[in-house]
């Protein structure tokens, strides 16, 4: 497994680190410059106790996300209906880019893991794929 990104639809986004001598480090993501869309939402994910959890497990038709483990580490299942991939965030300055029509899942959640995601759009459910068989017959029409 490694970090090398073979699906379709997604790439890794790494920041700049900023290291404030021994009193920190800043990193910063910025609309259509670091980020590849203009950003109109911003969430994040943590209380992931659950040793078992595993979130996502679905795709989007138009929302293009970026996401950050930005304490701890996480897994981020990837498949674009061909092929499939795991990707570890580990740090917080290197996040993973998710385009459209692509399947995901996150999970392996470490201690105290916060996932940040920046993403193009408002929450809207009619904009998810949330059953796998759906995604492939979805992903395979003809797009006339
Ligand atoms: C994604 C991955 C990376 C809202 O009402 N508004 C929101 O902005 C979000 C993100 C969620 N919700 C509601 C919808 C569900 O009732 O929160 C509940 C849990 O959402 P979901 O099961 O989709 O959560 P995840 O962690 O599986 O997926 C989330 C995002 O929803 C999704 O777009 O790509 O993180």
């Amino acid at each position: 497994m490694d970090n090398e990104i073979i699906v379709k639809n997604s790439k890794l986004i790494e920041l700049q680190t900023i290291v404030d001598g021994i009193d920190g480090i800043i990193s910063v993501a910025e609309n259509f410059n670091h980020i590849p869309f203009e950003i109109k939402r911003v969430y994040y994910i943590y209380s992931l106790n659950n040793p078992d959890a595993i979130r996502g497990k679905h795709a989007h038709k138009q929302l293009e996300q970026v996401l950050f483990c930005i304490n701890g580490s996480c897994e981020i299942g990837l498949d674009d209906g061909t092929n499939q991939q795991t990707v570890v965030l580990d740090k917080p300055n290197v996040g993973i880019y998710l385009g459209v029509e692509l399947w995901h899942t996150m999970d392996k959640f470490s201690d105290n893991c916060i996932l940040l995601v920046i993403a193009s759009d408002i929450y809207k459910e009619s904009d998810y794929i949330r059953n796998y068989d759906e995604f492939i017959r979805y992903i395979n029409q003809d797009k006339k």
